[in-house]
């Protein structure tokens, strides 16, 4: 998954970037890959002792400034997830940062479909689904709203999916330096909230220093100045929250993994997840809920207990399940 980090210049994307990285030499100028931290999947390392343990992983860029210039849209169109740093720490005015940033995203967006539906008019597809779709969706922008609180459903994003629209995009907004909780009433918080984005509050030359320190410090450290967590497992879930990811387990001798999934998605779609074989072949599912297996994490044990749930093709993945599929090719 790539998140893109964007802001006006001097908004702390670089310092977050760098807090991210763990480093304060960390290169901006090249993406990050970071494993999604997981108590659940370090639990299942340690019980299985695996030759290999294998996180989820984001990657972040740091969109260089002017992040909103046609090179560098690019990379933003490149990304699941677009997260705007706004300054709230130094001279930043973080209301109107931020709609101004929303008003270039949604003029780009009109851009491209304005160029999309005068090809469509010529080639006489004016009254297509998709040149009527285009319509509806300009007049929209043209009131200031951008893609994502539309509502769009599966066929219309489906449609939109190839242009990469980026005011469609899952949006983070990051109020540098606002402290946390946020506060809800806050205009900026519901302002964001208005515009279908998820905001947190990271004091991001903070979170810069902490990387200075040990390890164990910085989480007790963190929790003295009121944050529930580190920026970087915000974000993440934050992020994860925004695609409506969910996480599933596979376990053995050979390797424990997280797998992030679609919630809704089911254990046929799982099976294919792991490898196109598990699919084809699909028998069945077995099924063990974490917080069950945490308790026990004995599988002969929840077996005789007739705690391992089999299910089928159709059976609907929930976060945390633990998942080992029969198959046969
Ligand atoms: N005190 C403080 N300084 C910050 C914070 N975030 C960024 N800065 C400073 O603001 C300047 C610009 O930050 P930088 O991350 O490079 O901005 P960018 O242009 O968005 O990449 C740097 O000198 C940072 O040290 C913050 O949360 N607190
Ligand atoms: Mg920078």
């Amino acid at each position: 998954m790539k998140i893109a980090l964007a802001g006006k210049p001097g908004c702390g994307r670089s310092t977050l970037f760098r807090a991210l990285a763990g480093s304060v030499d960390a290169d901006t100028g090249k993406p990050l890959t970071v494993k999604v931290p997981d108590r659940r999947l370090d639990f299942l390392e340690s019980i299985h002792n695996p030759k290999k343990n294998t996180h989820a992983s984001v990657v972040f860029f740091d969109v260089p400034s002017p992040s909103f210039s046609t090179k560098n849209l690019a990379l933003i169109k490149n990304a699941a997830v677009l997260t705007v740093v706004l300054d709230n720490y130094a001279l930043g005015d973080t209301i109107n940062d931020f709609r101004e940033i929303e008003s270039e995203l949604i003029l780009n967006d009109m851009a491209l479909c304005e160029k999309r539906l005068a090809r469509l008019t010529k080639e006489s597809r004016g009254t297509s689904r998709e040149a009527i779709l285009l319509a509806k969706l300009l007049k929209r922008m043209e009131d200031g709203s951008p893609l994502r609180i539309l509502g769009l459903d599966e066929g219309e994003t489906g449609i939109l999916a190839p242009y990469a629209l980026l005011s469609l995009k899952p949006l983070i907004v990051v109020s540098n330096r606002m402290g946390d909780p946020v506060t809800p009433d806050d205009a900026l918080s519901g302002i964001v909230l208005e515009h279908c984005g998820t905001l947190l509050g990271i004091d991001t030359g903070f979170e810069l220093e902490l990387t200075e320190i040990e390890e164990n410090e910085q989480k007790q450290f963190l929790e003295s100045m009121g944050y529930s967590s580190s920026s970087l497992s915000r974000l993440i879930k934050a992020a994860y929250s925004a695609l409506d990811l969910i996480v599933f387990f596979t376990m053995g001798k050979d390797e424990t993994r997280a797998w992030p999934i679609r919630k809704g998605a089911t254990a046929l779609k799982a099976a294919g997840t792991i490898h196109s074989d598990l699919a084809r072949g699909f028998i069945r599912a077995v099924v063990i809920p974490y917080n069950l297996y945490y308790e026990c994490p004995d599988k002969i044990l929840l077996k005789e207990k007739g705690k391992l749930s089999i299910e089928g093709k159709d059976y609907i993945i929930k976060d945390g399940d633990i998942i080992e599929i029969r198959f046969n090719v």
